[in-house]
Parts: structure tokens; C-alpha cells; sequence
């Protein structure tokens, strides 16, 4: 198949990018067995609150040896006290690496592999974040903004959900004193392997 040809896009405006191609949101309800606090969730669901939690605007590909550009926004906020945060993923490619640019804001990028051994780099403006294969990654706002980062990947990594939507990540980012602190996932059953 022959690829499309070349684009240019701007970095900026509400979007984050724009053009681009692809519009996907993320609600609470998407979210759902995700935070830790599931009374919290099923209670806030039942009041009907159902707050946007991040959106990913993307410009993919299609053939193979292209990379999909994408920008998220992932809202400020927290469920209890366990910040918004993207549902991450494994690539269904498990060779397949990510760099993730940040734009404004500030977060975490939580990284994890397949035994539970966990890794976490801060992202925030002007910061290169990058996740090598085999990697499962989520994107947390730890900030009191939109937290807005740029991702550069295959166009054929493909998402793979499965595990974390199980699982969790075997860490979770909580506000502590006002300040955003990692810790074990109590309801966690991949542990990290030292
Ligand atoms: C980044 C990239 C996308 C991903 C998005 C939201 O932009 O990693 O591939 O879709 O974050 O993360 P998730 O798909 O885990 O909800
Ligand atoms: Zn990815």
C-alpha cells in the first residue's frame, strides 16, 4: 500500500494539535474499575456525574513504518485522592516504543512490564519522555492544569488494555499532604519483582 504523503500540523490552540483526524474522550464512566475507590466511582456515576477525565486528539496512519501523532489533555482532578489519570496500555506490539513530549502541565508518565517492575518519569513542558518496548504506560495529572503532551508511536503498536484494565498498575498516584505521592496499589496483584 502506498503511504499518504507528507503533513505539517501546529502544536497549540484547544486541541493541543490541529489539524487532525481522530476526536477520542475518555469519561468517567469509560474509566470504570479503573481508580481505587470504587465505591467513590459507583456513587458519583449513580448521582449522574460523569466528569471528562482526558481526551486524545490524533493524526494516524495506516501503513506500516508510519507513525501516529497524538495529543492529550488530561483534565486536573482526582477521585478521592487518586489523581486523574489516562487507562494505559501495552502495545499489542510488544516491540513497539513511544516518546512522549510534553507541552504544559505537569504529571507523571507511570510505566510498568510485564512481571510488575514499575518506572515513572515526570513529564511537564519541554520534557522527552522514552517508553522502550514492552512497557505498559499511563499518564497522570498531578497538577493543578491541563496537563497537554504530545505522543509519537507506530502506527501499528495497536493498544492492548487487557492487563491493566484487570490488574492496575502495581503502583497509584495519591495526594498526600498536598503533594502528589506514589505508592503500592492495594488492590493490586502484580507485584514489583526486584
Ligand atoms: C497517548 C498515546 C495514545 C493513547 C493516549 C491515551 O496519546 O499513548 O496511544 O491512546 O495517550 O492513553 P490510553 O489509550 O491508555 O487511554
Ligand atoms: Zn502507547
Amino acid at each position: 500500500m502506498l503511504n499518504e504523503g507528507p503533513y505539517s500540523a501546529k502544536i497549540g490552540g484547544a486541541t493541543g494539535i490541529y489539524p487532525y483526524k481522530v476526536k477520542v474522550e475518555r469519561y468517567l464512566r469509560d474509566l470504570n474499575g479503573y481508580f481505587s475507590n470504587k465505591q467513590l466511582v459507583d456513587e458519583m456515576l449513580s448521582r449522574g456525574e460523569n466528569p471528562l477525565i482526558y481526551v486524545v486528539y490524533e493524526i494516524d496512519r495506516k501503513s506500516e513504518g508510519e507513525f501516529n501523532v497524538g495529543c492529550t489533555i488530561i483534565y486536573p482532578g482526582k477521585i478521592g485522592d487518586e489523581y486523574f489519570f489516562t487507562k494505559g496500555h501495552f502495545h499489542a506490539k510488544m516491540q513497539s516504543s513511544e516518546v512522549y513530549i510534553g507541552i504544559s502541565g505537569e504529571g507523571i508518565i507511570l510505566m510498568q512490564d510485564k512481571n510488575g517492575r514499575t518506572f515513572a518519569e515526570e513529564i511537564k513542558p519541554g520534557t522527552i519522555v522514552y517508553i522502550p518496548p514492552g512497557l505498559a504506560h499511563r499518564s497522570i495529572n498531578t497538577g493543578k492544569m491541563e496537563l497537554v503532551f504530545l505522543a509519537v508511536y507506530s502506527s501499528d503498536a495497536g493498544h492492548d488494555y487487557e492487563t491493566i484494565e484487570k490488574f492496575g498498575f502495581a503502583k497509584i498516584v495519591v495526594e498526600r499532604n498536598g503533594k502528589p505521592t506514589m505508592i503500592d496499589n492495594p488492590r493490586c496483584c502484580l507485584k514489583e519483582s526486584k
